[in-house]
């Protein structure tokens, strides 16, 4: 009785919807919904081991996001410069390892994006308290920009701001939502972007935080 017509409208097998924002890049929302306590529960036990800091960058100031990594290169920032890192700073110990949960939805989500074969070495993750923000700026410590950048945000929404190519450009405003995932490739990899300060709330996963986790190849 299971024949293709029915499989066809299972919706449990559908996929999410992907939105193309701009050249190279795209939006699947929802896309990590379904995976998205695991995540959580992953980062507690990445945090656990390699504790979320606010990086102080050039120019003084302490980040109002805290950080940490997982995967083989983790980046950091000192006053002095950013740096992709083999092992914490802090603890002295190299970053947890990816979990392989966490590499398969990247894949999947780059797969998904038109970008196959990702395979990211490195995995930032991001912590906003009600109030912390990122300013614009884009992510040029990599040294493979031929791979995408797969950024999934969990918790709180936040608005997203995405700009052209030059700091100038006005930038597009996006709320992110938990378990949206952006792709960021080809003729969008070195986009400007930041994060509008994240505003108070409760969310059933995460309280009052919002996570945003972004997978890159460093090296
Ligand atoms: C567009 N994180 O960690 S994710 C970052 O929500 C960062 O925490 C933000 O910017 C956050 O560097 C934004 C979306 C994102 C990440 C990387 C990009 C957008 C990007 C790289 C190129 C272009
Ligand atoms: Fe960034």
């Amino acid at each position: 009785m299971m024949g293709a017509r029915q499989a066809m409208l299972d919706l449990s097998a559908a996929q999410p919807p992907v939105e193309p924002l701009a050249p190279g890049a795209v939006l699947l929302r929802g896309f990590a919904a379904d995976t998205a306590s695991m995540l959580v529960a992953a980062i507690d036990d990445i945090a656990a081991q390699t504790p979320f800091r606010h990086m102080v960058v050039p120019g003084g100031h302490a980040m109002s996001a805290a950080m940490t990594n997982c995967g083989g290169w983790g980046w950091t920032a000192t006053r002095r410069r950013y740096r992709y890192e083999p092992a914490d700073p802090e603890t002295g110990r190299p970053w947890p390892e990816m979990p392989e949960p966490f590499r398969a939805l990247a894949a999947r989500a780059a797969d998904a994006a038109g970008y196959p074969g990702f395979a990211p070495d490195s995995c930032l993750i991001n912590r906003y308290a009600p109030g912390a923000r990122m300013g614009l700026h884009h992510d040029s410590d990599e040294t493979d920009r031929s791979a995408p950048i797969v950024s999934v945000s969990l918790g709180l929404p936040a608005v997203f701001l995405w700009g052209g190519l030059a700091r100038k450009d006005r930038p597009r405003k996006l709320l992110l939502e938990s378990g949206d995932i952006v792709v960021w490739g080809g003729p969008a990899r070195l986009a400007y972007h930041g994060v509008e300060p994240v505003a108070e709330g409760e969310h059933p996963l995460t309280g009052p935080l919002r996570y945003n986790f972004t997978f890159r190849k460093a090296r």
